[in-house]
């Protein structure tokens, strides 16, 4: 889940900037092009995971590695749930980005404004022009606020009831939201479309639902007579894409009395009206009292413009290399990729060596042999004290670690995952993960 966010600049200068090396290298001197062997574009969860791995294989002097991003914080985005529950404080996930980066790799704190894949280099947005020799776009994935029409008014409106997890502002309204709640109908959404972290949205509406059952506010073995009423409103068509962990949140669902609104997608807020499409072109109204939103996504506009995009706007890579499928020199991973694999966390401490070994592999002019199978992980708050840990790899097919290791079902929600997921990711993805020595399922990386 990249943590970064890399703006994009206007298009119109992508198409008047020289696309020729020589006269990239022939701009004036507060231009000077910069050389670096390794370019990482993005300093989020892949970005800063896999430049650290590239600097620990001992193969790059100073400077030889950069890392591009604009963002002044770095922040631990995993666990933004957690303060949308009233567990932690957003303050405490964060770092300042420039502190988490080696001394030895150069730090660009600009946006890339125009690619040229052909000759190799960047333009960033002051002007100032990066060469490569090998590139790893990974910025991430933008939200869209204006995708809901009403909503950006509403989440800014402190008196409204209407908030999301996805965002360092409105991460810790949700909380406030849900304890200011004292009856009526709470509505949690979810898009139809690609978000990060599929997972978050029932997580926060689990986390609320159990505060006003201790509040005595909600009976989930009679919801119809409780003062308040919980729905899931979301776009697809299940309560979770993989169909293990699916059939336990479903049985959840129905067992905890929680109205299920599949195929209804959130596109606009009207005072306490929230409006859905259905996939017929059918519009519904629901009145609700709180909303938890979370907001369609999609690739950043500079990586829909960089000529690296699939159709959809993801960069174009192969899914078990990571290499992209036209320029051999270019790589990617996260969020921005069009990996076919959910958007988490997890899924970098898996993406991240497999990238980092076939780049240097490809550097010897060696076969690029590690392979990603698509693993990624899920841990899903059920209640404040455990977690479902979905883990997962291509195909939707569970890989559970702990049921590999000690034989223990997943799709029980346990105490134990729920102390990974709110003390330990975080504790080791400081500590280690963004130093390049957390390898996720397979422990610390030598
Ligand atoms: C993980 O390594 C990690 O990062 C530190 C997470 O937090 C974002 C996770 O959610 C998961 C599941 C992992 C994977 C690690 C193990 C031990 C299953």
């Amino acid at each position: 889940m990249p943590i970064a966010r890399v703006t994009s600049r206007s298009i119109l200068a992508a198409r008047t900037f020289p696309t020729t090396r020589k006269f990239a290298t022939a701009l004036p001197v507060s231009s000077a092009t910069r050389s670096h062997k390794v370019v990482v574009i993005g300093g989020g969860s892949a970005g800063l995971t896999i430049s650290h791995q590239l600097l620990r294989s001992g193969r790059f002097a100073k400077n030889d590695i950069a890392v591009i991003d604009p963002a002044t914080w770095h922040h631990y985005q995993p666990g933004w749930t957690l303060v949308s529950g009233g567990l932690k404080t957003k303050e405490e996930l964060r770092r300042p980005l420039d502190s988490l980066i080696d001394q030895k790799i150069k730090f660009y704190d600009s946006s890339v404004d125009t690619f040229s894949p052909q000759d190799n280099f960047l333009r960033l947005d002051d002007g100032g022009v990066v060469d490569y020799e090998q590139l790893v776009v990974a910025p991430g994935i933008s939200i869209d606020y204006g995708s809901i029409k009403g909503l950006p008014e509403a989440l800014a409106n402190p008196d409204s009831l209407v908030s999301t997890t996805y965002g360092y502002h409105t991460c810790d309204k949700v909380f406030h939201s849900i304890k200011k709640l004292r009856q009526g109908v709470a509505i949690f959404t979810q898009p139809a479309g690609i978000v990060k972290c599929g997972g978050a949205p029932q997580k926060i509406m689990w986390l609320a639902l159990d505060h006003w059952k201790r509040a005595g506010l909600y009976d989930p073995g009679n919801p119809s007579n409780s003062t308040v009423n919980i729905s899931f409103a979301t776009g697809i068509s299940t309560m979770f894409a993989v169909p293990k962990y699916n059939s336990k949140l479903e049985e959840l669902r129905q067992k905890r009395g929680v109205e299920g609104l599949f195929q209804h997608d959130l596109i606009a807020i009207d005072g306490n009206r929230a409006i859905f499409s259905r996939p017929d072109g059918e519009h519904i109204t629901k009145q609700f009292d709180l909303l938890h939103v979370v907001p369609k996504m999609g690739p950043h506009a500079f990586v829909q413009n960089s000529g690296l995009a699939d159709e959809a706007g993801y960069i174009d890579i192969h899914p078990s290399t990571l290499r992209h499928k036209r320029f051999p020199n270019i790589w990617s991973a996260g969020d921005a990729s069009n990996l076919p694999t959910s958007k988490t966390a997890a899924a970098i401490t898996a993406q991240a060596p497999v990238l980092v070994h076939n780049l240097l592999q490809s550097l010897d002019g060696n076969e690029t042999n590690a392979v990603y199978d698509g693993y990624t992980s899920c841990p899903l708050l059920t209640e404040y004290g455990k977690v479902v840990l979905a883990e997962f790899k291509y195909g939707g097919e569970p890989q559970e670690t702990f049921n590999t290791w000690f034989g223990i079902d997943q799709t029980v929600p346990r105490r134990v995952f729920y102390h990974l997921k709110k003390d330990f990711f975080p504790w080791v993805y400081y500590k280690y993960m963004v130093k390049g020595t957390w390898g996720g399922p397979k422990g610390w990386i030598k």
